[in-house]
Parts: structure tokens; C-alpha cells; sequence
């Protein structure tokens, strides 16, 4: 047995991922730990599918409600869809079999901020919480659970669930201890400020304290994080990253913004990653991250000395970087943070702590609202995640992504969003490979020129069409802040459903 599991309570607890499946029961809450990839538990997934199938195969109804931080991996996530055994999933997964069993109308998905998941299960808002699988570094003499390569909403799970089944994975690298900081929000009505001014400031503890007498099961593991690599940085991401770097550049011309003052929050993805290798040829210095994942960019930054700490919930790795963020996690350990997300994605300390915010999206309009969730307003890509907790709240908010997607049948850049996942209010600047559009301080029609500009020139003139007729009717109706044809304002979605392309044959 491991040395890893210092309390004898918990020692005594050890049994196989298949006997501490019998704890999970269909119809059973279940929260996991787990967080793009990380953190997630490596085994239990695997018994509760095939507990699953059997069940199924059987005759018999067995599906869980599966909460977790966001997204997990094949082995978590993908192994629990491809078995039918996910009813209702939240708050956000990226999983490939997991996406098409929600889209085809097998699992319920109930998309919603990052920030708030934890306070849904803390308020009861999803009834009772059965059981709570976390993996863990370690498991201390008291009983405390130390965290591994993610923190999601550990805390929030283990402290509702009924019971608790840990995975202590020897993989996991022990010098990741002490890069936890634990904090609790107290429940309404007696809610404090969260005392973070700096990015980089620690408020709580390294390990998770838990009600031993809850646990039912310990399992030991010795397997990977799976994560996706990371796309090769092409041109067009450079291209992305470059208008990215002009628009600070111009911040620090205008006064608003200093070398050494940029506190960073990126999205996943592969265009934001390239903004940070970006950065690494950059003037800026003394960059910090108050941020939900710390991705291969960041690390690139902190080896460089130009990041000096990174704050976040979870890692985000490619297995290359993982590989070394687990063999050097002591020295890492000096710069990074992991939070709570209730914390690394509070509005509150973002909006304190002034951060200019980068996320993907899927399509933006004319007027630059944000959907960055369902493909031609319906189908679900991922998940709103939490995009929306740092734009709503960031100091300023921008988005980047390519023109046009699935080569060139689809515009990023449409009349209107077909679903609408971040508002003209929150939007400030958008970028593209053919530029960036500052949209703050104007009004929707003078953001119209704007965002037109940024399209690829195959969609250009199609919007600019579009808007032109919009105009004149609005013109003539007098109704002119925000002018649309309705009756064709989703005519580029209609027509890529219709004929597989926005363009016009
Ligand atoms: O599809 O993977 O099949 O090639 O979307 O697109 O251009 O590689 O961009 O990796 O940055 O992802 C919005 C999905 C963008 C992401 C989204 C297709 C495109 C490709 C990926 P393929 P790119 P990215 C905090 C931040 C919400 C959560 C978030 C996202 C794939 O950024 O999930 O921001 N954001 N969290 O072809 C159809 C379109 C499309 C499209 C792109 N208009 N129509 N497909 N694609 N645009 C972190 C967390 O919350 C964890």
C-alpha cells in the first residue's frame, strides 16, 4: 500500500475501483474533482461505466448525475457517456462522446458560470449530493485531503456528498502539495469580502479538511492526466496574437496601461495559447495571471521570468508540459496558485483586481454580442465555462478568434448571434486575424463598422449589405439604434443549414 495515505482510518478504507463502485447507485448526485483535464478521478469512471453497462445489459436503469469542476478526459467523461450512464451533466465538459449523447438528447446539460457551481451544490439548488470522488496528492495524518492537479469544486463536493470515495494517485507529483489554497466562502447571510488585492496573495490552506466518517472508500491510482496537446502555432494565430499585443501596446500609449501592470485571464483554446507565446517577445513583464487554467503559454512565460504568478483552478496542459509541471512541481509551486474556482473566478476579485480578459468564441455579431456555446444556435460546443465570470467583470474584456471556421463555410463574424452567451455590454474588443475592434465608448451602430471589418473578405461585403438595408429600413422606420431585418437576420445560419456554407453560391 502507498505511503501516501497517512491516517489509519483512511488506510483501513483501501479496496479496488470496482468494490467502491458499489457506493455509487443509479439516480446518485455524484461531484468529481476535475478541471480541463486534470485532477480528474482515473478509475472510479471506468467502474461506474461498466457498472453501467451491466445494469443496462440487464434490463435495468442505472445513470448518475454527474457534477464536476469542467471538463475531465476520455477516461472520465467519455468513458461515463459511451456507456449511457450520464442522465444530467453541469457545469461544462468538452468531451467528444459526451457532447454528441447531449446533443442527441441522452444527457441532460445544464450549462452556467464556473463561479456559481460551487454556491448551486452549497445552496442545495440540486437537492442532496450522494457521493463525492476526489483525487488526492496525498491523504495527511488527520485525514486531509491534499489536491492534485486540480481544484474545481472539491470543497464544495466533499463537504455536501453523503459519502466520499478518494483516489490517491501516485502519479501526481507530491510536490504539488502547497500549491493549494483552500478557502471557504461562509454561507449567506454572513458572506465577507474574499481578502485577495494582489493576485498572488494566499488566504488559505493546502489541504482540504474533510468529515473522515463520510469516506467510504480508498482507491489507489497511478495514471496520467490526459490532456489534448495543443494545435502548432500557424500563421493565422500569430496573426491573432499579433493584434492582440498591438491593442496593449496601444493601452500603454493612451496611460491605461503599464509594462509591468498586466494582470492576465485567458481562455482555453488554441488562439489564446498562441497569444501567450506572443507575449514572450513582448516589452510586458511582471505579467500575472488571475485566471481559471494555467496553460502550456503561461508556463513558457514563468520559465521566461516574464510571468511572475499565476493564480488558477486547474492545470491545462498538453502531456509534455504536464509531464514537466509534475517532475518540477516544487519549483513551479513558488509562482502558482490553485483556488477554489468559487475564488479563482470570482467576479468580485476580478472586478478588484482590474484584469484584461482573452476568450474564445464561436460567432460574434455586428453589433459584438458573444455566442461562444451553440453551433448555429442550437448545438452545444462546450460550454459558456468561465468566460462569462471574468467578461462580465474584467477591467477590459476581449474575445480573438479566426474569421471563419470549418474552412471558410462558416463566418465568425455574423448579422446576428444565433444563441447569446456574453452581451454588447460586456464585449470591449474583438479580434481577428484581420484586426481588432474597440468597441468601447460607442454606440451599436458606430460598432458596426467596426466588426464588419474584422470579417474575412469573403463574408465582408455580405455584411456590409446586410447592414446597409438594415439601416436604410431602420432609417426609414425611424427606429435606428440597433438595426435589423429580422426576417434575415439568422439568413446566414439558415443558409449554412440549408447548403453546408454561410456563402452565397
Ligand atoms: O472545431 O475542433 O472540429 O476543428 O470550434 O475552434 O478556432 O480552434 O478555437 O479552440 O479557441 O475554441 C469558443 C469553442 C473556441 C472555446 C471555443 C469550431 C472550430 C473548431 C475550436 P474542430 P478554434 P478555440 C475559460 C474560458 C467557451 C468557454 C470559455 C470555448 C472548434 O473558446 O469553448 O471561453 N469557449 N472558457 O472549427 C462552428 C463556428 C465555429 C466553429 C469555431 N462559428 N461554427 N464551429 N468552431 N467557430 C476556461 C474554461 O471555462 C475552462
Amino acid at each position: 500500500m502507498s505511503d501516501r495515505i497517512a491516517n489509519a482510518t483512511l488506510r483501513g478504507k483501501v479496496m479496488s475501483a470496482q468494490e467502491a463502485a458499489q457506493f455509487v447507485n443509479n439516480n446518485d448526485n455524484v461531484g468529481i474533482s476535475g478541471f480541463t483535464g486534470s485532477g480528474y478521478p482515473k478509475v472510479l469512471p471506468t467502474a461506474i461505466a461498466e457498472r453501467a453497462k451491466e445494469a443496462h445489459a440487464r434490463g435495468d436503469e442505472y445513470m448518475i448525475s454527474l457534477f464536476t469542476g469542467a471538463s475531465t478526459a476520455p477516461d472520465c467523461d467519455g468513458v461515463l457517456a459511451e456507456a449511457d450512464a450520464i442522465k444530467f451533466r453541469t457545469p461544462y465538459q468538452s468531451d467528444p462522446i459526451l457532447r454528441n449523447k447531449i446533443n442527441d438528447g441522452t444527457t441532460l446539460y445544464m450549462d452556467y458560470h464556473l463561479s456559481e457551481s460551487g454556491m448551486y451544490v452549497q445552496q442545495g439548488f440540486f437537492g442532496k449530493m450522494d457521493v463525492a470522488i476526489v483525487e488526492a496528492v496525498r491523504i495527511t495524518e488527520e485525514g486531509h485531503i491534499v489536491p492534485s492537479s486540480s481544484i474545481g469544486n472539491n470543497v464544495e463536493y466533499l463537504d455536501a456528498a453523503d459519502k466520499i470515495i478518494i483516489e490517491v494517485n501516485t502519479w501526481q507529483s507530491e510536490e504539488l502539495e502547497g500549491m493549494a489554497d483552500i478557502y471557504r466562502i461562509a454561507a449567506l447571510p454572513n458572506r465577507q469580502p474574499i481578502p485577495i488585492t494582489e493576485a498572488g496573495q494566499r488566504i488559505g490552506t493546502t489541504y482540504i479538511d474533510i468529515d473522515i466518517n463520510k469516506v467510504v472508500a480508498v482507491v489507489e491510482t497511478d495514471a496520467a492526466d490526459r490532456n489534448a496537446p495543443f494545435k502548432p502555432i500557424d500563421d493565422q494565430s500569430k496573426q491573432i496574437a499579433g493584434h492582440f499585443l498591438d491593442f496593449l501596446e496601444g493601452e500603454v500609449r493612451a496611460g491605461r496601461l503599464t509594462y509591468d501592470g498586466y494582470v492576465m485571464q485567458s481562455g482555453v483554446g488554441n488562439v489564446p495559447n498562441a497569444v501567450m507565446s506572443g507575449l514572450l517577445d513582448s516589452k510586458f513583464e511582471n505579467i500575472r495571471a488571475y485566471t481559471e487554467v494555467i496553460q502550456d503559454g503561461m508556463v513558457d512565460l514563468i520559465d521566461a521570468g516574464k510571468m511572475t504568478v499565476a493564480s488558477a483552478t486547474a492545470f491545462s496542459l498538453s502531456p509534455e508540459y504536464a509531464g514537466r509541471m509534475n517532475r518540477e512541481a516544487a519549483k513551479y509551486a513558488k509562482s502558482i496558485i490553485l483556488r477554489p474556482q468559487q475564488i479563482s473566478n470570482h467576479p468580485e476579485v476580478v472586478r478588484r483586481l482590474g484584469l484584461i480578459a482573452t476568450n474564445g468564441l464561436i460567432e460574434a455579431d455586428i453589433y459584438g454580442n458573444v455566442n461562444s456555446t451553440n453551433v448555429v444556435g442550437s448545438r452545444i460546443m462546450n460550454g459558456v465555462g468561465g468566460s462569462a465570470d471574468f467578461t462580465r467583470s474584467a477591467y477590459i474584456s476581449s474575445f480573438i478568434t479566426p474569421s471563419d471556421a470549418k474552412g471558410g463555410a462558416i463566418s465568425a463574424i455574423v448579422p446576428m448571434v444565433s444563441h447569446v452567451d456574453h452581451t454588447e455590454q460586456d464585449v470591449k474588443v474583438v479580434i481577428t486575424e484581420y484586426g481588432y475592434a474597440d468597441l468601447r465608448g460607442l454606440a451599436p451602430r458606430q460598432k458596426a463598422e467596426k466588426m464588419i471589418a474584422l470579417a474575412h473578405p469573403d463574408y465582408r461585403p455580405m455584411l456590409q449589405d446586410y447592414y446597409d438595408r438594415a439601416l436604410a429600413a431602420a432609417k426609414e422606420g425611424k427606429i435606428m439604434q440597433t438595426p435589423h431585418l429580422l426576417d434575415e437576420a439568422l439568413s446566414f445560419h439558415q443558409r449554412f443549414k440549408e447548403t453546408g456554407s454561410m456563402k452565397l453560391s
